[in-house]
């Protein structure tokens, strides 16, 4: 089984998938995203990268060509795969509504407002940090487009945003 992982370092979501591969013991070739908000090389929103995830955003993980989207859906996916360690990491025998309410609530799911969740409780925190980065490595020409190339159109404003004021 051929495993690919495009991710960003910095990233949480990304983050959350690779400890669940760590856990299981699944080893993967790891393809690094170079993010908008930090890279002027722009990678998620490479044509290339946009036929992997559409809505240009970090992790995905092919599993032999098939293309697995969303942190949460990763790690259940993955959880069907059977890794060097025998782990069960969304077990099947607890309240599977009251499991996917849980992992709703602490995760960054698109379309809740910010903070309305303790998932969408995190960001605000890391935009002082992605407010310096924008500042700091992003020209002007490459904030505006970002603004435009951004499928998801509230990020992409956000991030011009940010580019001239502090949040
Ligand atoms: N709901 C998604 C959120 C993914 C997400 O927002 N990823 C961030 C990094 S933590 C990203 O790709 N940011 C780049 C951008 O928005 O341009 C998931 O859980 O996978």
């Amino acid at each position: 089984m051929k495993l690919k992982l495009y991710h960003a370092r910095w990233s949480l979501c990304s983050q959350m998938v690779r400890v669940a591969m760590a856990e299981k013991g699944l080893s993967y070739e790891s393809k690094p995203i170079k993010l908008c908000d930090q890279y002027p090389e722009a990678e998620n929103l490479s044509l290339e990268y946009l036929a992997v995830n559409p809505k240009g955003i970090v992790p995905s993980l092919e599993i032999d060509g098939e293309i697995v989207t969303e942190s949460t859906n990763i790690i259940k996916r993955l959880n069907e795969l059977s890794g060097e360690i025998d782990v069960d990491l969304w077990p099947d025998d607890v309240d599977q509504d009251l499991l996917n309410a849980w992992v709703a609530d602490t995760t960054l799911t698109d379309g809740v407002p910010l903070g309305k969740t303790l998932g969408t409780a995190i960001p605000p925190f890391s935009v002082i940090l992605i407010n310096f980065m924008v500042k700091k490595y992003l020209s002007f020409f490459q904030a505006i487009k970002v603004y435009w190339k951004h499928p998801l159109r509230d990020r992409g404003r956000f991030f011009l945003i940010m580019k001239f004021f502090n949040i």
